[in-house]
């Protein structure tokens, strides 16, 4: 994890513009070897020459910019970001050149052929942003998730966590513990000073309120994840009902085979889709029927496994051909949306709402021809919208964060029940390590060295 790295940091292949980013200590020693020019002034663009590095080429050390000579590899922009002032908290040096796959890997092996680089491991420049608190474990989350942003309300999730905001809560919620700890501790240290009776009973309270916040931020129903994998829909229902007919429309293409046949489609077929700014895995599923074919039989159990594991279900049903006891129906729960298809062919059946009284909605529709489709697709909308987050409060956005606050709470309630104090303080301390996982803060014995120094001045 040493040493000065490189790497280009615009996607590959050719573009117009290529970004390569040098950071370490050696950064400067590749501005001046590859540009034969003095550092320029920092953080302010520079149009230079790049050259290979060549031993006993003199450095002009007036210019600053421009360039001249013969065999440059190409001319482009430099900046220069002395440390800590730059992402990495390392010095660090960035060229944009023309982005053409041989101009590209002439500058990456001119750059390597300084002095003390390497290529860079992935997401090494943020790791090293990370060692040198730069940002924290989410924000470096953020980054990455900001990086893989397909959805506007992806994007603004991702933002908002790559800025700090989600760092902070649990940030908070840590100082607080480590000041019930140190209040703790003193209670411990001090049994017959005269302390404030009411201590430990504050002490307690500030525990279950903090409690009660990290329930609440654990009962969010999974939306910041679900925002960052996007929300799952199953398409299901009996055989030959219109539901590779329906992923195809949704996806704008032919991802399925669509055929008058029943019992085309024996695998799951997912498609990822950008449902009004909102991310989505739509599964195409077999036709649910009893079937003497293993294969089809195979693709049924499949099927019913896709629409349990779904966050959202789209029962397809042939108006035409409803029989009340078609497949499917046994899956419908408040998060399945019913669509009696092809209603070109006739009219609904006698069926209302009342025939599912547990589904969340139904709609009548011809995928065929596109009537009802429209207010389908406002409903299916709406559905999404309530399974994820799209306000500004920062959320969970990942199985780990779930898991260290899980943690956190166990300690917290274990902490009350404590039969002697030292127990409680000790699980306050394994609650205050959890949080700081989530984070990657500071090693907490350190911390509490700190708070308790100062909190015991004066005694
Ligand atoms: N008239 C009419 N036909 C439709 C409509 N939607 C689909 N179909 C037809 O119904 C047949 C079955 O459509 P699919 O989309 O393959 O049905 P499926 O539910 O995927 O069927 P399986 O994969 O066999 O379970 C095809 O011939 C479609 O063209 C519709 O709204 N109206
Ligand atoms: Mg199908």
């Amino acid at each position: 994890m040493t040493g000065t790295i490189f790497a280009l940091s615009s996607a590959p292949g050719r573009a117009g513009v290529a970004v390569i980013r040098v950071s370490g200590s050696a950064a400067a020693a590749v501005y001046r070897a590859l540009s034969r020019r003095a550092l320029p002034a920092a953080r302010r663009a520079v149009l230079v020459r790049l050259f290979e590095p060549a031993d006993g080429v003199q450095i002009d050390q007036r210019a600053t910019d421009g360039g001249a000579g013969e065999g440059a590899i190409d001319e482009g922009l430099a900046f220069w970001f002395p440390g800590p002032h730059s992402y990495t908290g390392e010095d660090s040096v960035e060229f944009q050149v023309h982005g053409g796959v041989a101009v590209v890997a002439a500058v990456l092996d001119a750059i390597g052929r300084v002095e003390g680089t390497r290529l860079a491991e992935p997401g090494e420049f943020t790791r090293r942003a990370f060692v040198s608190g730069k940002i924290d474990l989410t924000e470096a989350e953020g980054v990455i998730d900001l990086i893989d942003a397909e959805t506007t309300a992806q994007r603004r999730q991702a933002l908002r966590q790559a800025g700090g905001a989600l760092g902070a809560v649990y940030d908070g919620w840590r100082d607080r513990l480590v000041s019930v700890l140190a209040h703790f501790e003193a209670v411990l240290d001090f049994p017959d000073e005269d302390l404030p009776d009411d201590v430990i009973d504050q002490i307690n309270r500030d525990i279950l309120r903090l409690e009660e916040h990290i329930a609440q931020h654990l009962d969010d129903n999974r939306r910041g994840e679900r925002l960052r994998n996007g929300v799952r829909i199953a398409i299901i229902g009996p055989p030959n009902a219109g539901k590779s007919s329906l992923l195809n429309m949704l996806a704008d293409r032919d991802v399925a085979i669509v055929s008058e046949v029943a019992g085309t489609t024996r695998d799951v077929i997912e498609t990822h889709l950008d449902l009004a700014g909102l991310p989505v895995t739509v599964a195409d599923t077999a036709g649910i029927r009893d079937s003497e074919d293993a294969v089809e039989a195979e693709g049924v159990r499949r099927a019913r496994r896709t629409a349990d594991e779904a966050d959202l279900k789209v029962l397809v049903l042939d108006s035409q051909g409803f029989q009340g006891g078609d497949g499917g129906l046994d899956r419908i729960d408040s998060e399945t949306i019913v669509l009696m298809n092809k209603i070109d062919l006739g009219p609904m059946p006698a069926v209302s709402k009342s025939a599912f009284p547990t589904a969340r909605e139904l709609f009548g529709v011809s995928v065929r021809t596109g009537v009802g489709l429209d207010e389908f697709l406002c409903g299916l909308t709406e559905a999404v919208r309530g399974l994820l987050d799209v306000s500004d409060a920062p959320v969970i956005t990942r199985v780990r964060h779930r898991a260290s606050l899980e943690d956190v709470r166990l300690a917290l309630q274990k902490s009350q029940l404590a039969p002697l104090p030292e127990l409680a303080a000790e699980d306050i301390r394994l609650a205050v390590r959890s949080l700081g996982r989530i984070t990657g803060s500071v090693d907490v014995e350190d911390l509490l060295d700190v708070v308790f120094r100062d909190f015991c001045i004066g005694k």
